[in-house]
């Protein structure tokens, strides 16, 4: 266990050679993510009618609540040995899967969707449960991150959460991927070129976690793709000044008033 939440360099080693880490040390106690799970309800219930919890997007720019989540100085330590001094926040959402959900994600790579150059981002994949196989935890392929970015098409599967999944033929081998298990209030990582995906939930838990996105100074959205995206600098310096600041949010549960571009709207759907 590491107190500092520093990755070691053979834990740094690991994330650039297969494009994934697990086995951190958790940002949150047991008694932490029960609090936070007990505030999750009051977010929900932001949600309009006809929207999914995966319209969730973007919503710690206007919330305390993910806010303080996104800038946990633990996830931060965590980011910085991967990213290095200078990185930013600018995305978050949730993917959760309730009891006997059959939604499933489809094999996929995040780059495909993010109008944003060069690749050096991170994902961080915060567990509000335990997840596991049991109840559709990630899967990830290792080393899939140096192959390039593959050509994505709609989804054949309405249960797919993501509308886009790797054409049929693509090269890669689904037996291959390593399936994550995280205790509530640990994180994975995760690089934004890594093939991965998850399966339905046909267990009578829930399995929840929240995607925080982070990036370097140096990486650049395209406005005219996704006009409403907002960087909050977590550390360092942003010499670069490619991208628009955020405002940090004041109320705890709050949604933005712009609806955040999606996945198939800011990727090649
Ligand atoms: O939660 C999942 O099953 C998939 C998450 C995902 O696609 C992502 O973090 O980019």
């Amino acid at each position: 266990m590491n107190p500092t939440h520093h990755l070691t360099p053979a834990q740094q080693k690991f994330y650039h050679d297969n494009g994934y880490l697990l086995g951190l040390p958790a940002i949150y106690t047991r008694e932490e993510m029960a609090v936070i799970n007990s505030e999750l309800p009051q977010l929900l219930a932001l949600l309009q009618p006809g929207e999914t919890t995966k319209d969730i997007r973007e919503w710690h720019e206007t919330s305390t609540y993910l806010y303080e989540i996104a800038m946990n100085p633990k996830i931060h330590n965590l980011v910085e040995d991967i990213l290095g001094p200078n990185f930013y926040c600018w995305a978050s959402n949730f993917f959760i899967k309730d009891p006997r959900s059959m939604a499933t994600v489809g094999w996929h790579q995040d780059s495909y969707y993010w109008p944003m150059a060069p690749h050096n981002s991170v994902t961080v994949w915060l567990a509000f449960d335990d997840v596991d196989e049991g109840n559709g935890g990630m899967k990830l392929l290792p080393g899939s991150h140096k192959g390039g970015v593959i050509k994505h098409r709609r989804s054949k599967e309405t249960s797919s959460v993501l509308t886009l999944e790797l054409e049929d033929g693509s090269d890669f081998n689904a037996d291959h991927a390593v399936q994550f298990r995280l205790k509530a209030g640990e994180c994975s990582l995760h690089d934004d070129r890594a093939i991965h995906g998850s399966q339905a939930n046909p267990s009578d838990r829930r399995r929840a976690g929240l995607t925080i996105r982070y990036s370097g100074t140096n990486v650049k959205n395209d406005l005219s793709v996704n006009p409403n995206f907002k960087i909050y600098l977590c550390r360092g310096v942003d010499t670069f000044k490619h991208n628009p600041y955020g405002t940090p949010p004041t109320q705890r549960y709050s949604r933005p008033n712009f609806k955040p571009v999606s996945n198939e709207e800011a990727g090649k759907g």
